[in-house]
């Protein structure tokens, strides 16, 4: 008997279900890879207060523990491959970066939340110079959504599919491979996202489900794209899984008291 490809994550937990490392271990079963995770917060939305986020980060010492007990059980060989969710923290930055370094990972893929659904923009603006500064470097890919393109990028702007493209190149002088995350955000009958890898732009473009966002969809996508490359594949077929998995996720998605809907992986 052999393993399973094992994927490790770490990520906040967000307990609504929507997002988070629940969407990551959820993503990785349904594609048929073991997940492996490490919390880094803990985010509780207030449904007294417009489901806004209450949000705790992890103590770094904790952080540490997580990652000293998962690398000590899955070893180079077998967890090659890791995806990076919501941090939250320069603190909590600072020893993912340290610990990710102990592993030379085959593949390490960064969502890079720099914020959530409903929190301000530019709230935690050394957050994400510490992300971009510490984690950014030992990505091999990069999935930003379109507000994050922008930040990553330094655009002012980014209003098309082409100035989303524009926005993944730039970021692509940083990271081997970027997927930008266009999803509904931008006007058009599809949903585009478009990925860089260096040399060329690929687009993949499915019709909208909808023009109402739907949370969970952003960590879906790089949680799917992930678990294929444990499984070997390369990066442009990762991307086709993600998409189609996200989609039919998002076609038959979970209705909630909250202000989103949210993607069913299981579908
Ligand atoms: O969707 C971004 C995200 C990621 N991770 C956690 C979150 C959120 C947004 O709410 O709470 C833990």
């Amino acid at each position: 008997m052999s393993n399973p490809p094992i994927a490790f994550v770490i990520a906040g937990s967000e307990a609504t279900g929507g997002a988070g490392i629940q969407v990551d271990l959820k993503t990785f079963q349904q594609l048929g890879v073991y997940g492996v995770g490490a919390l880094s917060c803990i985010v509780a939305f207030d449904p007294n207060n417009g489901w806004g986020h209450r949000f705790h980060p992890v103590d770094p010492e904790l952080i540490a523990e997580q990652f000293e007990a998962a690398l000590a059980t899955h070893s180079v060989e077998n967890m090659k491959t890791a995806k990076v969710g919501m941090l939250g923290t320069p603190a909590t930055i600072e020893i993912v970066a340290e610990k990710l370094a102990e592993r030379s990972w085959e593949n390490l893929v960064l969502d890079p939340v720099l914020i959530c659904k409903g929190q301000e923009p530019g709230a935690a603006l050394d957050t994400d110079n510490a992300l971009k500064e510490k984690i950014l470097p030992l990505a091999t890919v990069v999935t930003p959504n379109v507000f994050e393109s922008q930040s990553l990028s330094g655009m002012e702007h980014i209003g098309t599919v082409e100035d989303l493209e524009e926005a993944a190149k730039r970021i692509g002088e940083k990271v081997p491979y970027v997927l930008a995350k266009g999803g509904v955000e931008l006007p058009g009958e599809d949903a585009v996202d478009v990925l860089w890898d260096g040399h060329e732009i690929t687009r993949f473009a499915v019709p909208k489900v909808g023009e109402q966002r739907v949370s969970g969809a952003g960590c879906t996508v790089a949680a799917a794209l992930t678990a294929e490359l444990a499984k070997g594949n390369d990066v442009a077929t990762a991307v086709h899984v993600a998409k189609d998995l996200v989609t039919r996720g998002i076609e038959h998605r979970v209705t909630a008291n909250t202000p989103f809907d949210t993607v069913w992986q299981g579908a």
